[in-house]
């Protein structure tokens, strides 16, 4: 059940704070019940908008912000936001062989809907405490189900499914992992195919200045030159329009390190999220991409995004299938 907006005036406070105990995390619903906002004792802050579960904005200690945000972005629920980190699901791109999905829009309807926020805790942030304990990091859960959905979209993809969505704030990380059930039971019980992916714009000083490494030597689909090929054994540099989906050979555990100017800026892990796609639309397609502003962006924005995005997660009814990853910086 979504939490209740309360009808004071101020924007209701989540604050876990009991007397005596050292500060806690804050999280409050803002924005006329459609952001939920969270903040660290130690300043860290993550604003996540319900149309989409979409992130848009994740900030540092000093307030240095993480991601890139069109400043054309839509934020009024129009249209999925161009920036932060919008959720793909249950297709990545479009498929048009692919009879199941091929009814819905680019990226799957996730982007689109507006989820539920589910609450929030500190217990079981496991998927960052080791790096920084419970109580200074906070977990938020989002759901969608078939019944969030418009009735396009249902007609589109008649399946019966439940997703929780987790974004995991912490001193040193971010965390985003995604649960998807097929909710339909027994022999009426209709399976399902699915791809998601994280779509995480990550914001940089100077494209020109930075590499990635961690997709060496790895089979890759490059969507500019329409072929699949492997990368070389040196570190990836982006100097044009970029449109890769890696298998990085190191597999998921193995950090895609972002650099720039030779200093470490992002290290990304994966959870049963075995793609990575790199995506910079250069000069041209930023000019082409009408939210896509400045048209200069371009140079400080880069998309790393994990996935499973290359054949079909299949789940029959009852099952239950779980993919995530943790952004250190
Ligand atoms: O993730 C890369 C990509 O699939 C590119 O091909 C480009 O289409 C990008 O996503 C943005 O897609 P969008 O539907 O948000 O414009």
């Amino acid at each position: 059940m979504a939490s209740k907006a309360s009808s004071k005036k101020t924007p209701p406070t989540l604050t876990v704070s009991s007397p005596g105990l050292p500060p806690q995390p804050q999280v409050n619903i803002t924005h006329g019940n459609s952001r939920i906002s969270a903040v660290l004792p130690t300043g860290e802050s993550v604003e996540i908008m319900l149309y989409g579960a979409t992130i848009l904005s994740w900030k540092d200690t000093a307030g240095n912000e993480k991601l890139w945000l069109s400043e054309g972005a839509k934020l009024d629920g129009s249209k999925a936001v161009r920036g932060g980190v919008p959720l793909v699901f249950p297709v990545f791109g479009t498929d048009a062989s692919h009879t199941e999905t091929s009814k819905l829009p680019q990226h799957g309807f996730a982007r689109t809907t507006r989820w539920e926020f589910l609450g929030k805790s500190t217990s079981e942030s496991s998927a960052v405490s080791s790096m920084d304990g419970g109580d200074n990091s906070v977990k938020l859960d989002f759901g969608l189900s078939h019944s969030n959905l418009s009735a396009e979209a249902r007609a589109a993809w008649p399946y019966d499914f439940g997703l929780i969505y987790s974004v995991t704030l912490s001193r040193d990380g971010l965390a985003t992992s995604i649960v998807v059930r097929n909710e339909s039971e027994g022999e009426s019980g209709k399976g399902f195919e699915f791809q998601t992916l994280m779509h995480t714009y990550l914001r940089v000083n100077d494209i020109a200045d930075v590499s990635v490494e961690g997709l060496e030597s790895s089979p890759y689909i490059d969507k500019v030159a329409v072929k699949t090929t492997t990368s070389p054994a040196e570190k990836l540099s982006i100097t044009s329009k970029t449109d890769r989906v890696y298998t990085p050979a190191g597999g998921p555990s193995k950090p895609v390190v972002v650099s720039e100017a030779g200093k470490k800026k992002f290290s990304i892990v994966r959870d049963n999220l075995n793609e990575v796609v790199v995506w910079n639309p250069w000069k041209d397609g930023a000019e082409e991409i009408g939210d896509f502003t400045p048209k200069t962006g371009f140079k400080n924005m880069i998309c790393v995004e994990a996935g499973a995005v290359k054949g079909w997660q299949k789940l029959e009814a009852g099952e239950t299938w779980e993919g995530g990853q943790i952004i250190n910086c």
